[in-house]
């Protein structure tokens, strides 16, 4: 009695889904397949719950039947033999031993999974769906075989809404500990705000080698996020998006590494201009982290739009340069050769506003002696300049430029007599412009020298980085 009202239970079903989908059919296009007449009796989150310790491998021998909609799968290649599936409790990654899966199971189908037989493990904290199996004498999660997976999956509607969470990198727990039982682990998120920590270079390994490649994302801080991207993916030689925006993504751990993994490159959504919101009264503000830079020679010039890189004696021109995560402006005269070694680094034209007008920097001077320590003082200058009628082009030292020497307002870093360097920038101070109205340029000139022999070599190196110009 109880089996046949099942079965005419399901018989209703299918009829009264069919008839729907056959009334939709005149309003969309193309129709959805009608979900099957099964009923989960488990949320994610309750089956996820089962497998509480890291690396085990907890096999479901009861009837528990779990659904969810297809939030990502192998289309792009970025995925290999696995979906990402989510229900209004989480996400879970579900292994499956076949390829050219989105065929059958395209983003917003939904999926119903008979867990019976099947296992749940994790890797490295990344819960995931499939067999136990054993290889080479040790337990592994494996993907269900081929030939089984209609015995376990069953397809059901299509078209389903997709809707990403919108997250804050606090929401992912910042960089604590990952928790394996977020649930937000797994399923379809959004950051709002980020952009590629350096926009330059393709979203994964171009050579033959195939890495996967792990490129940083941050919101204009040092809130910092992996992007991970499989070598097989076919954007995997596409250049990275050069703005800042959202990004969607599939959220997965490794360990307490927080990584994101997309589905295409329709998931980068960094439309809006790269230079993050400059705060309230400030009129200009450059850190240099959105330059491209070498970690060995050759470097790269400093070529920022609106800048002067200008060598008015010798060739020697200031370059990008990147230490401990933080980008930077470099200039040094050693090795040059030249016996005057003048060079130039010019802000774009900042208009002044406010009342209290004030320029800020740090540097960082290098190599102020000969060998370290104990060697002999070769102390290049760093001058710091402010025009107000330059134009922006040509030399900056043409005559007629009128610059005023700033420098006595500013703390410069004195370098270190123990090491090469100093461990840290030194902050300039406030220096006032409040002398200055209309638009302005701001110099910073190396003046050096490295002739034959080392009796009258000036060739410290300057760092100078964050640049700000304030009216308040
Ligand atoms: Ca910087
Ligand atoms: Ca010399």
């Amino acid at each position: 009695m109880n089996k046949l009202f099942k079965l005419l239970t399901a018989v209703l079903v299918l009829v009264t889904a069919g008839t729907f989908s056959s009334c939709k059919k005149t309003f969309d296009n193309p129709p959805g397949a009608a979900d099957p007449a099964i009923v989960a009796n488990t949320s994610i989150r309750t089956l996820k719950a089962m497998h509480t310790t890291s690396g085990a491998y907890d096999v479901i021998t009861t009837d528990m039947i779990i659904s969810g909609v297809v939030v990502a799968n192998d289309k792009s290649g970025n995925l290999y033999k696995q979906l990402f599936i989510q229900d209004e409790t989480g996400g879970l990654q579900i292994m499956l031993d076949a390829t050219n899966l989105y065929g059958t199971y395209p983003v917003g189908r939904r999926i119903f999974i008979k867990c019976n037989g099947l296992a749940i493990s994790d890797y490295n904290k990344t819960m995931m769906l499939g067999v136990r199996a054993i290889v080479a004498g040790a337990p592994s999660l494996e993907g269900i075989p081929a030939n089984l997976i209609s015995r376990y999956i069953v397809a059901g509607s299509l078209n389903n809404p997709v809707v990403p969470t919108v997250v804050t990198y606090a929401d992912l727990g910042g960089t604590g500990t990952t928790s394996m039982q977020d649930p937000l682990i797994g399923a379809l998120i959004q950051l709002d705000d980020y952009r590629f920590a350096i926009p330059t270079g393709t979203y994964s390994d171009t050579s033959a080698y195939k890495s996967t490649v792990n490129r940083d994302i941050n919101n204009c801080g040092s809130q910092t996020l992996i992007v991970r991207t499989s070598a097989y993916a076919n954007f995997a030689g596409y250049p990275v998006a050069t703005g800042r925006g959202s990004i969607l993504a599939i959220y997965t751990v490794f360990g307490n590494t927080r990584q994101l993994i997309i589905r295409d490159t329709s998931d980068v959504r960094f439309t809006n201009p790269y230079n993050c919101p400059l705060p309230p009264g400030t009129l200009f503000y450059e850190d240099f982290e959105g330059h491209t830079v070498t970690t060995t020679f050759p470097y790269v010039p400093v070529t920022l739009a609106g800048w002067k890189n200008l060598a008015e004696n010798a060739s020697e021109l200031w370059t990008a340069r990147i230490f401990s995560n933080n980008k930077y402006a470099y200039m040094s005269g050693f090795g040059t050769n030249q016996s005057t070694v003048t060079s130039w680094l010019v802000t774009p034209g900042v208009v002044l506003s406010g009342t209290n007008k004030t320029l800020t920097f740090k540097t960082i001077q290098g190599f102020i002696l000969t060998s370290t320590p104990g060697g002999t003082p070769v102390q290049a200058a760093l001058k710091v300049l402010v025009s107000t009628n330059y134009t922006g082009t040509g030399n900056p030292w043409a005559a007629g430029v009128v610059w005023t020497d700033l420098t006595s307002q500013a703390v410069l870093s004195p370098g270190s007599t123990t090491s090469s360097f100093p461990s840290g920038f030194t902050n300039s101070g406030n220096i006032s412009l409040n002398a200055y109205s209309g638009t302005i340029y701001v110099a910073f000139r190396y003046e050096g020298a490295d002739p034959a022999g080392t009796g009258s070599d000036k060739t410290s190196a300057w760092e100078v980085d964050e640049v700000k110009i304030t009216g308040l």
